[in-house]
């Protein structure tokens, strides 16, 4: 890559156990060329899939860390938030979006799955979400997620294209410039879709559904997007690479099972996103 790394702020926990948040998104876009600047939101001993876990969180942290950063003047190419633990965080996050106007700005609103949300999520956090939305470049709910922001029923009954294309439309006019929705079931099978504010059609990711359900895959896919678009990649490139490298992540686990709880075995997988990504480096 020409030029010195791209640098990402990326607002998530720190989960000890599980792979997701953190422990996800700084191997891969490390891996990927970006310098990641983390901005613990929680550390958690394990995600909170977990039981019997220790947390602290950080919400009141966050004021001074972030203080510093600004009087460090900096500014990054991108900023990626996910699991936010408080209903004060967001508008935190928020003031820092609107102070870092030239990012790319990945909003992955973390915040249930299976039609619940995650054990100690406040109930308000669907509201506030909603409202961070409008800053967003790209959002990239899951079906759960999607339900929460727009206040739609949980279903998981197969869409048609103009349904899904619908779905999407709703997430634009919170005032996102793309949307994505992860694991969406179409008439077709399952697919992760997406569309551009202005756009009338969607472009969608097919791929075949396996019956394993591992945390942290989201972050996984948003991980791999937000690398993506940082080299430069198209959002059809994007969700294509970010899709393909999580059911490779999927699969592997599958074969050489581990407990579902404790995430996708990416680590021995990390080569190939690196090798893909160099190969296609012109410089
Ligand atoms: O992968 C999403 C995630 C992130 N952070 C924490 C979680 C989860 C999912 O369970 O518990 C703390």
């Amino acid at each position: 890559m020409r030029g010195p790394a791209k640098t990402v702020a990326a607002i998530h926990d720190l989960s000890g156990v599980g792979r997701c948040a953190l422990t996800v998104v700084t191997p891969v876009l490390s891996v990927l060329g970006a310098q990641v600047c983390p901005v613990p939101t929680a550390v958690l001993s394990a995600h909170t899939a977990f039981s019997g876990i220790a947390v602290r969180d950080l919400t009141d942290f966050l004021p001074a860390y972030l203080a510093h950063w600004r009087a460090l003047g900096l500014r990054f190419d991108a900023v990626y938030a996910g699991y936010l633990g408080s209903p004060r965080q967001v508008e935190i996050v928020s003031d820092f979006l609107k102070e870092q106007e030239a990012a790319i700005k990945v909003l992955d609103p973390v915040m249930g799955d299976d039609g619940r949300l995650y054990s100690g999520m406040a109930e308000e956090m669907p509201k506030k979400w909603r409202a961070l939305c409008a800053y967003a470049d790209v959002v990239t709910p899951n079906m759960t997620e999607y339900a929460l922001l727009t206040g739609e029923a949980y279903s998981l009954a197969p869409r048609t294209r103009a349904q899904a294309e619908g779905m999407l439309k709703k997430l634009l006019d919170m005032g996102a410039k793309s949307a994505v929705i992860t694991s969406l079931p179409l008439e077709s099978g399952l697919a992760n879709v997406y569309m551009r504010r202005g756009e009338k059609r969607m472009g969608l990711c097919a791929f075949e559904r396996l019956d394993a359900h591992y945390p942290g895959t989201g972050d996984l896919f948003a991980s791999v997007l937000t690398g993506a678009l940082l080299r430069g990649e198209a959002l059809e490139g994007a969700v294509r690479r970010a899709t393909d490298f999580t059911r490779l992540c999927v699969e592997r686990s599958m074969r050489f099972p581990t407990p579902v709880n404790y995430g996708v075995d990416l680590e021995p997988l990390l080569p190939l996103l690196w090798e893909d990504a160099a190969s296609r480096t012109r410089e």
